[in-house]
């Protein structure tokens, strides 16, 4: 029952030109007001917020054959990155608060800067692996993937693959667990392979890159491309307990909480405490309780 001392540096990046829905550039501060500080800090983490990125706008951002926004993107994935870079030369934890999933590239590119040999973890309905000439519709957030080059990755909750997506994954032969193979196999066989997988032949830091709209719209809806038939919220939960386990995890995305596309103020909370309670999984939080090393039963 030891308990881990984690130190956990969280960046905001409150950014929403990655796909065309506005709103979730509020994601990370909707985060944060579900308590996501005050409960790392109440199980044992060492916490420090390093705010929120501005991002300047940036005018005359034309499309460039289809691709929407490139300039904007490109800027904040900069920012992104050199701030991911600086948490993690800190010695923290890295936790990236999105903002649209397109800021993966930067989150991605700023920690394989410190730790190059690091493994991924994609969770999300979507595979995000769309090149400028695939995508069917030129929003970045549909693409990351496909600028980034690490060498270990493994997809969890896949059910919305574009065709071109999907012939890029197969022909790379990219690891994936798409919700068939969660119904087939069960969460707890699909993260035993996939750190199985991960950690083949030496033990790499992971980055878990966790979208939103992985777990079923019920769940989350405050998002901006739900789809039917995601992981329950058993299923996302048991994934950060797992990925906690192998004390290996190095940075980690939150992304696409977008609260202006919820039906009420009910599902803007369901969605954001939802997205805390995955970041203290990550963290330490186990479902059957824990205590410190040190805890003593009270005198009577
Ligand atoms: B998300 C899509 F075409 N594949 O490329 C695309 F269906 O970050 C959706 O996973 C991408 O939410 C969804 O635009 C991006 C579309
Ligand atoms: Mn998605
Ligand atoms: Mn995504
Ligand atoms: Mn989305």
């Amino acid at each position: 029952f030891r308990r881990d001392l984690h130190s956990v540096g969280i960046i905001g990046a409150p950014f929403c030109k990655g796909q065309p829905r506005a709103g979730v550039q509020l994601g990370p501060d909707v985060i944060r007001k579900a308590g996501l500080v005050n409960k790392l800090e109440n199980q044992g983490c060492m916490v420090k917020d390093y705010g929120n990125l501005v991002f300047e706008k940036v005018s005359n951002d034309e499309p460039i054959s289809g691709t929407k926004q490139p300039r904007a993107v490109g800027l904040a994935n900069k920012q992104v990155a050199d701030a991911v870079q600086r948490i993690k030369h800190d010695g923290y934890t890295c936790v990236m608060l999105g903002g649209d999933h397109s800021l993966a590239i930067g989150s991605i590119h700023g920690h394989a800067a410190c730790r190059p040999e690091l493994s991924v973890v994609w969770v999300d309905a979507h595979a995000d692996i769309n090149t400028p000439l695939s995508s069917p519709t030129g929003n970045i957030h549909g693409q990351p993937m496909s600028y980034l080059i690490p060498e270990d990755v493994v997809y969890i909750g896949l059910r919305d693959v574009d065709p071109g997506e999907h012939y890029i994954l197969k022909y790379l032969g990219i690891k994936i667990f798409s919700m068939t193979d969660v119904d087939r196999l069960g969460i707890a066989k699909v993260m035993e392979q996939t750190c199985d997988h991960i950690f083949s032949k030496i033990k790499k830091p992971v980055h878990l890159s966790y979208d939103i709209d992985a777990l079923d719209p019920l769940v989350t809806p405050a998002t901006g491309t739900p789809v039917i038939g995601g992981l329950s919220y058993r299923e996302g939960i048991y994934i950060t307990e797992h990925v906690c386990q192998t004390g290996l995890l190095s940075a980690l995305d939150v992304v696409e909480v977008n609260p202006n596309l919820a039906k009420s103020e009910e599902e803007v909370n369901r969605t954001a405490n939802v997205a805390v309670d995955l970041v203290l999984g990550c963290f330490g939080r186990m479902r059957e309780g824990s205590h410190p090393d040190d805890y003593k039963i009270p005198d009577p």
